[in-house]
């Protein structure tokens, strides 16, 4: 099931995306199907009765053709984390970026991942919006990477795209910059939807692509197979919720392997696509920040 956010006649909808078709929950009943988090309430967090109570709301639901301009960020307000170095590609970018030699090999190496709070539910951004590059930044790049959707015991509720957009510049000056170079303004995005587990039964072997776009014109693409990933998902999620408090929900990003050459910047105006086998397309305008 792919659950959404998006712009109904007159508010903002909660629902599903199925076959062409947004299925308007919320017109069902306003309480149970306001988002999420309500309907996760009324089936006590049960995987299974949230999938029936899903496709018995949509039997009695309005539905509209699929518009991607109507769709909102998936779930609102939630806390994003992130681990890095994950892939062999982006240990050896940050070695090659940092003067602090070695740091990045032993990450990439320990038991302990790397994982940061990369936004406490202020910062992040939905399919369609702007995201930003930081005004003292001259290397900034996004990072699209497979995020998990977990609840507060840390079991995946669904998967989405995210984008864990760096100034490599700041986090190349030194690694006590990390948060300066990961947590800004508009420094995230998260969508288009939240597939559920059902529908992803293998999450560590998804194909990512990267395109970006400037006057309409592609300057940069990749892609990269999450099998490629170092660290398998209940690893980064038992590691997450170690001694930790998690909100209901919470987003966790889990590494990038899509790294553009060194001498590319993103740059106010640029268009951000990523696309995620099974999941969907996250498109972002980049916007250059004062
Ligand atoms: O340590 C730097 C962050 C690495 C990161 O965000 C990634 O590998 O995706
Ligand atoms: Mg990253």
């Amino acid at each position: 099931m792919k659950f959404c956010r998006f712009q109904s006649s007159n508010d903002i909808s909660f629902g599903v995306l199925d076959d062409g078709w947004l299925y308007d929950l919320t017109g069902v009943d306003n309480q149970i199907f306001k988002d999420l988090n309500s309907m996760y309430d009324k089936v006590q967090g049960d995987y299974s009765s949230l999938l029936k109570l899903a496709s018995d709301g949509m039997k009695a639901a309005r539905k509209f053709p699929f518009n991607y301009d109507s769709l909102r960020i998936p779930v609102k307000g939630a806390e994003i984390w992130a681990a890095g170095v994950t892939y062999l590609r982006s240990r050896q970018a940050r070695e090659s970026e940092t003067k602090t030699k070695g740091l990045y090999d032993y990450v990439y190496e320990a038991a302990r991942p790397e994982l940061f709070l990369k936004d406490t539910g202020i910062r992040c951004k939905g399919p369609g919006e702007e995201v930003g590059v930081r005004g003292d930044s001259n290397w900034s790049v996004p990072e699209p990477e497979l995020t998990v959707l977990c609840d507060e015991e840390a079991r995946v509720v669904g998967y989405t795209i995210g984008n864990d957009l760096s100034s490599r510049d700041i986090e190349g000056q030194n690694p006590l910059y990390l948060p300066q170079a990961k947590v800004y303004r508009a420094s995230s995005a998260v969508g288009p939807v939240i597939v559920t587990p059902d529908e992803i039964p293998s999450p560590q072997s998804l194909e990512i692509k990267m395109r970006i776009k400037r006057n309409k014109t592609l300057v940069f693409e990749g892609s990269v197979n999450t099998s490629q990933m170092k660290r398998s998902i209940p690893e980064l999620l038992t590691y997450l919720k170690r001694d930790n408090v998690l909100n209901r929900f919470t987003f966790l990003m889990t590494g990038t392997s899509i790294v553009p050459p060194d001498d590319f910047t993103l740059q106010g105006g640029d268009l951000v696509e990523i696309e995620i086998e099974k999941i969907g397309l996250l498109t972002n305008p980049v916007i250059k920040l004062s």
